[in-house]
């Protein structure tokens, strides 16, 4: 009894510098409204800092069916119609584009998104190491940043951009 109190005190202690690392971000999030060129919604994105990296998560509505890419660009501006407003991929580690590339890859890179039938999709995935506010690199940097969802899948190597085409609805994100 008295060993289990001792360690339970002692994991107590342990725990309490290891919160105080986590960083500042931890839970912290950022939304957006996807919007096409004509400024009709296409559902939304959300981006959670994990104790992992960055939780991107996206509920599109109203797309082709089809495989469509998804990144997290490198502005936050999304100006219809082409949104080339946004920049390219967030590549703060200034690596080449995709994630089958040896050269690669940009920190916004992310896995197609699939779209049914009934033009909805979804997408889930974390990016290793990154970071909504703090460290050296933070995706809230300056000038923002914006999910992009394409009009083509991602090839996940063609150098900067994957030849996924237009860019088809934007979103800038917005911390809160
Ligand atoms: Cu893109």
């Amino acid at each position: 009894m008295k060993t289990a109190s001792l360690l339970f005190a002692t994991a107590a202690i342990l725990a309490l510098p290891a919160c105080a690392t986590m960083g500042t971000g931890q839970g912290a999030s950022a939304n957006t409204t996807l919007l096409g060129a004509d400024g009709t919604s296409h559902g939304v994105a959300k981006v959670t800092q994990t104790t992992s990296g960055l939780k991107v998560t996206v509920a599109a509505t109203g797309l082709t069916p089809g495989v469509h890419a998804v990144h997290v660009h490198t502005t936050g501006t999304c100006t219809a119609p082409a949104f080339t407003s946004a920049g390219g991929h967030w590549n703060p580690m200034g690596k080449q584009h995709g994630m089958e590339n040896p050269m690669g890859s940009h920190m916004g890179d992310m896995p197609n998104m699939t779209v049914n039938a009934d033009g909805r999709g979804t997408l889930e995935y974390t990016i290793a190491g990154g970071a909504l506010s703090d460290g050296t690199t933070p995706l809230f940097d300056a000038d923002g940043a914006a999910v992009v969802v394409h009009a083509l899948p991602d090839d996940n190597k063609s150098d900067p951009a994957g030849k996924a085409g237009d860019r088809l609805a934007c979103g800038v994100l917005t911390l809160g």
